[in-house]
């Protein structure tokens, strides 16, 4: 069987796990899945478990993370038939947008569709965030909430809007190819010890609900203020986790300052940025033009891959 599912991009983070086995966050989040980025993935019965990516067979960490994750899917559904997983991602390096999100979603869902087991949505969703937490999001498209619960029946994702009708656009613009110093899981750990931390889960309350209601309301203002303001929360928190650190490099600041120049400028745009260096930026089709031409103009020749809402989790013929 082969499934479908694009990756998402949080406008309301998720930084932190009450329980790392289960992917249990500490916070719930928000996010909107991306149309420009997806993973498709077939999976099939074979002699013994072997994980293809992009045509080329993985032998590494990555392949023992996919095998671990049908370990437990295999155990939890007592099936033990070795698997052929063979996945293809459309998430373009350029991007710089985590692959794991859409992988873990498509798998989880070719498992459910190859052996016949009917998961819902928030079933598949459950099972998607033992492979990765943001995969979990990956479910749905459109405007997504992951319930953060408190243990592995609670936590999962809902859709807020499967078919939002805001113009909302996002420009990923990519700053750095290379892997990540270090990993969201071993980030996410240290970012606990800042003492900031504790007061941003009791704001991240706050800001949901707003978010919420900037959705609900269509209020493209609103949202990108408090996804720009999410984003700076959870690098605010690794900046002061002891030891410190960051994912920000001297071109991720010289594209928050221009953000903030274009709104001076009276063009409307807002970052934000993961667990990476790269910067995403969220703006309106009447102002896309714009906005790449003066980030080149700053940067030179940089690529920029602009996206729209994506669609959930499906099969594919
Ligand atoms: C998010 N990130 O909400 C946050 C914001 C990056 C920054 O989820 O350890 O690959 O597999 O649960 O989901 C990226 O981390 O981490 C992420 P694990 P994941 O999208």
């Amino acid at each position: 069987m082969k499934a479908r599912a694009h990756t998402n991009i949080a406008l309301i983070k998720y930084w932190g796990k009450a329980d790392a086995k289960l992917r249990l966050p500490l916070m719930s989040s928000i996010s909107m899945t991306l149309d420009q980025f997806y993973t498709d993935t077939e999976i099939t019965p074979a002699e013994s478990d072997e994980f293809w990516l992009n045509g080329q067979l993985q032998t590494d960490r990555t392949a023992n993370r996919v095998f671990n994750y049908l370990d437990f899917l295999r155990d939890k559904y007592q099936i033990k038939t070795p698997l052929s997983v063979k996945s293809v991602n459309h998430v373009p390096t350029a991007a710089g947008l985590a692959s794991s999100s859409s992988a873990f979603a498509a798998l989880a869902a070719c498992f459910n569709y190859e052996f016949d087991l009917n998961l819902s949505k928030r079933e598949l969703s459950k099972l998607a965030r033992i492979g990765s937490g943001s995969a979990t999001r990956s479910v749905y498209g459109g405007f997504v909430k992951w319930e953060k619960g408190n243990d592995d029946d609670s936590s999962f994702a809902i859709a807020l809007d499967e078919h939002p009708s805001m113009d909302l656009q996002m420009l990923a613009v990519e700053l750095n190819q290379r892997e990540k110093k270090l990993s969201s899981t071993a980030g996410m750990k240290l970012a606990t010890s800042s003492p900031f931390y504790q007061p941003w889960l009791v704001r991240n309350e706050l800001e949901l609900n707003e978010m919420q209601a900037a959705i609900s309301q269509n209020d493209f203002t609103k949202l990108g203020q408090l996804a720009e303001l999410s984003a700076c929360e959870m690098h605010a928190v690794n900046l002061t986790a002891k030891p410190t650190f960051t994912y920000f490099e001297p071109n991720t600041l010289r594209v928050i300052n221009l953000v903030t120049e274009l709104r001076k400028q009276g063009i409307e745009c807002y970052f934000t940025i993961d667990a990476g260096p790269n910067v995403k930026l969220l703006c309106q089709k009447e102002n896309v033009k714009e906005i790449i031409s003066q980030v080149q103009a700053l940067l030179g020749s940089v690529k920029i891959v602009q996206a729209t809402f994506g669609e959930g989790v499906k099969a594919l013929s």
